[in-house]
């Protein structure tokens, strides 16, 4: 009999380290993560690479204690590193060189079509040329690890649909050397919107410089409830999904993913009950899920040498996944 043992399917992702990391990522994102985590064979990488393509943006200093802060926060919301792999990405230089030969297969055209450059170039005086090329570095990540799927939050899904693009387009040039992955996406919770304005996605940058936009997930339970109880809804009383206005809509997502409940399940609960109530059990649900997340943190960051440990082990593993797809890439490319 065959006993052929089926590899677990691979998972890649990733968090920027700049901005204030809130409970948008934690949902769109890293819960998602953790609650994969035994289904899957899982890399967790921090991107310090893509937060160089906003330069103004990043100190030397920030950038230092910011890979730390999301390394230790990855570490705090669940994820474990005996179950997965946790590096930092430029540790691999595989990904600075699978991006160059990426970029030789990647037409300009491409890179121009996407929403994030667009949005984030209007607001510059002079655009580097890694803001343009951050798609195919993100290219890079992926595909370097033979990634079968991607859990990110919805806005990354044109990030997601170029990747496969690229990885078909080299394909198609030199023959079968990357595999096509999928994005994973929550059915709720895809995209959390600001609590100070519900058309806008909550956003890292916006919550380091905007006071009761974001919820951090490192927040004091006073800045929790102070932002959650002047959020921004209107005079629409509906606690339905289907007809509550964008603001409420958003507070009732962001309270059934925290209480892992279903729709219906917070319909019932709130039937009869104006957003007023569920802004006060909200308050009371993210402060009981941040807390268990806020006192490993403090656990992680004040033991000595162990984040480093688990940052090199994590590089290692990396790079030898990375090392091998890399060369098979280059030899059919016809570099020797
Ligand atoms: P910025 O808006 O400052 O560019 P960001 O908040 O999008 O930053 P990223 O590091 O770019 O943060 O994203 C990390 C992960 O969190 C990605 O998977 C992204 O899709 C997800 N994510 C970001 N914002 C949200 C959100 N508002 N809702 C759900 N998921 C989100
Ligand atoms: N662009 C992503 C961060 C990112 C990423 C990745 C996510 C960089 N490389 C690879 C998944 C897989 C963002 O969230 N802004």
């Amino acid at each position: 009999m065959s006993s052929k043992v089926e590899r677990k399917k691979r998972v890649f992702s990733g968090v920027q380290p700049t901005g204030q990391i809130h409970i948008g990522n934690y949902v769109g994102a890293i819960s998602l993560w953790v609650e994969n985590q035994d289904l899957y064979d899982n890399i967790f990488c921090i991107v310090d690479l893509h937060s160089l393509t906003i330069p103004e943006n990043v100190s030397p200093e920030y950038l230092r204690k910011k890979v730390r802060e999301v390394a230790a926060l990855y570490l705090a919301c669940g994820i474990d590193p005996e179950k997965s792999t946790i590096f930092v990405q430029s540790h691999v230089p595989e990904h600075a060189e699978l991006t160059w030969l990426l970029n030789c297969v990647t037409p300009m055209g491409w890179l121009e079509r996407m929403t994030q450059y667009k949005t984030k170039a209007a607001d510059m005086e002079t655009v580097g040329t890694g803001l343009f090329d951050y798609p195919v570095l993100m290219a890079a990540d992926i595909l370097l690890y033979d990634t079968d799927l991607v859990p990110v939050g919805d806005d990354q899904k044109q990030h997601i649909e170029i990747t496969r693009d690229i990885a078909q387009r080299f394909n198609h040039l030199y023959g079968e050397v990357f595999k096509i992955p999928d994005g994973l996406f929550r059915e709720s919770g895809a995209r959390i919107m600001g609590l100070d304005n519900p058309e806008m996605k909550m956003s890292k940058s916006l919550g380091e410089v905007k006071k009761r936009h974001s919820i951090g997930i490192l927040d004091s339970a006073d800045d929790i409830r102070d932002t959650i109880m002047r959020a921004t809804t209107d005079s629409n009383m509906e606690t339905r999904f289907e007809y509550a206005s964008p603001g409420v809509k958003n507070l009732l997502v962001l309270y059934q993913v925290m209480t892992n409940s279903s729709k219906e399940e917070v319909e019932d609960h709130f039937r009869g009950k104006n957003y007023g109530a569920l802004k006060k059990e909200l308050v009371e649900v993210v402060i009981e899920r941040l807390r268990p997340i806020q006192e490993k943190y403090k656990e992680i960051v004040e033991e000595e040498g162990y984040l480093d440990n688990i940052l090199n082990r994590g590089k290692e593993r990396a790079k030898e996944i990375a090392a091998v797809t890399l060369q098979r890439a280059k030899e059919h490319m016809g570099l020797i």
